[in-house]
C-alpha cells in the first residue's frame, strides 16, 4: 500500500522564512516601505513575483516591470546570501526521523514548493536524496491554492491524488491540498490551519502510529 507523502519546503522541512524577511526588508527600507514580521506572514507560500507586489502594495508604489525585476534579482541575490551558511542543522525537529521512517516503508516522498531555490536547499540540508520527486517553483505556472504543484508531484510518483497526503504550513497550501482531494496536515498554529485535516505544532509529535495509519487509510 504505496502512499505519496509530499512536503511544503519553506515551514516545514527548514525556515527559511526569517531568511526571506531579511532580504525583503533590505528592499522595502530602501523603498521607505514599513515591512513588519506581521507582513511576512502574508508572503508565506507566495511567490517571489507575487511577494513583491503585496510589498509595494503596502507602500503604494507603482514602479516599471524594469524596477520589479532590478528588486527581485537583489533579493533572489541577498537571500541567497543568507543561505550559504546553512547546513543540517536547519532542518525543523522531527523531520529528519518522519523522512527516515517513510523510506523504510517504501513509501513516495516527493517536495512540493513554491521556491525556485529549493534544490540548492534540499542539497545544502543534506536531505536531497529522501525525495523520489521534486516539484518547486521552476516547475508550476499557478499558485497555491491550485493544486497544480502538490497534483504534480503524486503524478511523478505515480501515485493518485486520493492516496497523496501533504505537509503544509501555509493556509493557501492546505486549501490546496484539499481542493486535490489530498490529505491535509497543517504544521504550525491550528487557528491559522483549521481546514486542516489534521494538526500539529511541528513534526515531533507525530508517531509511527500516525503514519502508519496514513498508510493503512
Ligand atoms: P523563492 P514554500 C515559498 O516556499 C516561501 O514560503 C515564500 O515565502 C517564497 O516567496 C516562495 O517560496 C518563493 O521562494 O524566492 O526562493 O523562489 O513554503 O512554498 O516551500
Ligand atoms: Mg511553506
Amino acid at each position: 500500500n504505496k502512499k505519496a507523502f509530499i512536503f511544503d519546503l519553506d515551514g516545514v522541512i527548514v525556515d527559511t522564512a526569517k531568511y526571506h524577511y531579511l532580504a525583503w526588508q533590505k528592499i522595502a527600507g530602501e523603498l521607505g516601505i514599513e515591512f513588519t514580521p506581521e507582513h511576512n506572514e502574508e508572503l508565506k507560500g507566495v511567490s517571489r513575483v507575487r511577494s513583491l507586489d503585496i510589498i509595494l502594495n503596502l507602500g503604494k508604489i507603482d514602479a516599471s516591470q524594469q524596477d520589479k525585476d532590478r528588486w527581485l534579482l537583489q533579493k533572489n541575490e541577498d537571500y541567497l546570501g543568507y543561505l550559504v551558511h546553512m547546513d543540517e542543522s536547519e532542518i525543523l525537529p522531527g523531520v529528519l526521523p518522519v523522512l527516515q521512517y517513510l523510506k523504510e516503508q517504501d513509501q513516495g516522498i516527493a517536495l512540493g514548493s513554491a521556491s525556485k531555490n529549493a534544490r540548492p536547499i534540499l542539497e545544502k540540508v543534506n536531505i536531497i536524496s529522501y525525495f523520489d520527486a521534486i516539484v518547486d517553483g521552476n516547475d508550476v505556472t499557478l499558485a497555491k491554492p491550485d493544486p497544480e504543484v502538490f497534483i504534480k508531484a503524486a503524478s511523478l510518483l505515480g501515485i493518485a491524488a486520493e492516496k497523496a497526503i501533504v505537509f503544509e504550513d501555509s493556509v493557501a497550501g492546505i486549501q490546496a491540498a484539499n481542493i486535490a482531494g489530498m490529505t491535509s496536515i497543517g504544521i504550525g498554529e491550528e487557528a491559522i490551519l483549521h481546514e486542516a485535516q489534521y494538526h500539529f505544532p511541528d513534526f515531533t509529535p507525530i508517531e509511527s502510529g500516525f503514519i502508519d495509519m496514513l498508510i493503512r487509510k
